[in-house]
């Protein structure tokens, strides 16, 4: 199966972003043909800063590798580095409804986020992820909750181009993971844990002192019990879950085992856990921080990689949109 995914340079991992999507694509990449991409391109929708984003690329390239990402198993590339992404996007764009582009749960919610900086490419993000997607004729999707409307868009901007111009994209499925697909904020658990808002999250290297503060203080209920009840205690089934995630012990063996017990007694077992559990990847990053000249010559070879994957399809777009 060909799997393509991303994620944007908009800052440090969390571990939303971890159970989510990149602890699948660890997996996949062992029997699937995968492509991941930094998606840098969509992180210029929201405000940054140019003079760091080189950085934050890198930074974000050493976690992927410290997670496990293998560039000899996986194509691993930035985005802007293959021009194909940008050339397709603006083919998709002529036949991509904007009615469907302005109902977008993210585009609305980015806009009331950012309302001093509501830009076109706001709006037009999801046909960038369109183009990242099809452009490597991508059969299987893995993302978290919050990408899925994002993705049946692409299937319908897929689906109008096959149809106008003749069969040329495969038609992407979602994948999500069954349990974890939204980890939500640690300070307001009826929102989804986001890496622009840095409150909300425990990042994947976040030291055992951070951890710790992190999770003590995260929201929960008044109620004292220790039950997965994600309508009425949305605090302590986000914990619960991260619990399950990552001591793989079903859910209702950790309540068992905190029966009794408060809330301090299990978030301290939880600090525990993710202290444990997150060490290799501390230090695996911390080996990594000091070799950007490998790291740009993984990015130089998982650019051209993708680039030979990339520019067979847009010969193909292009012949059947009669531009050659
Ligand atoms: N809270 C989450 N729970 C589960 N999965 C999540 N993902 C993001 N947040 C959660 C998944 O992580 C992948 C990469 O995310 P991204 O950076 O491309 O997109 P995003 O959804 O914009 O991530 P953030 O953290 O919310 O970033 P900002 O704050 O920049 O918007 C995706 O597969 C996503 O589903």
């Amino acid at each position: 199966m060909k799997i393509f995914s991303g994620i944007q340079p908009t800052g440090e991992i969390h571990i939303g972003n971890y159970l989510g999507a990149i602890k699948h694509w660890v997996k996949l990449q062992e029997t699937q043909e995968c492509i991941f991409s930094i998606v840098d391109l969509h992180s210029l929708t929201t405000p940054y800063n140019p003079e760091i984003l080189q950085k934050k690329i890198l930074e974000l390239t050493i976690a992927h590798l410290a997670v496990g990402i293998n560039p000899e198993k996986s194509i691993f590339f930035v985005q802007s580095r293959v021009k194909e992404h940008t050339e397709l996007c603006w083919l998709l764009n002529t036949v991509c409804p904007v009615g469907d582009l302005s109902r977008m749960t993210q585009y609305k919610e980015k806009t009331k986020q950012f309302k001093k900086n509501i830009n076109a490419g706001l709006l037009n993000y999801p046909v960038l992820q369109a183009a990242d997607i099809l452009l490597y004729k991508t059969e299987i999707v893995p993302i978290g909750e919050d990408q899925k409307q994002h993705i049946e868009l692409t299937r319908t901007i897929a689906k109008k181009f096959n149809t106008k111009f003749g069969e040329t994209f495969k038609i992407p499925e979602p994948q999500l993971p069954k349990i974890g697909a939204k980890i939500m904020a640690l300070n307001d658990p009826t929102k989804k844990m986001s890496k622009s808002m840095p409150e909300s999250c425990l990042f994947l290297f976040d030291e055992p002192d951070k951890i710790k503060k992190r999770i003590m203080s995260a929201i929960t209920d008044t109620d004292k019990t220790i039950k997965y009840d994600i309508k009425n205690k949305p605090g302590i089934s986000n914990l619960l879950t991260i619990y399950h995630l990552f001591s793989n012990k079903p859910i209702q063996e950790i309540e068992k085992e905190f029966e009794g017990k408060g809330y301090g007694d299990f978030k301290k077992e939880l600090v525990e856990l993710l202290t444990e559990s997150l060490k290799p990847f501390r230090e695996k990053r911390k080996e990594l921080l000091n070799q950007e000249a490998l790291i740009q010559k993984i990015l130089n070879n998982g650019a051209k990689k993708a680039k030979i994957v990339a520019q067979a399809t847009m010969e193909d777009v292009r012949k059947k949109m009669g531009l050659i």
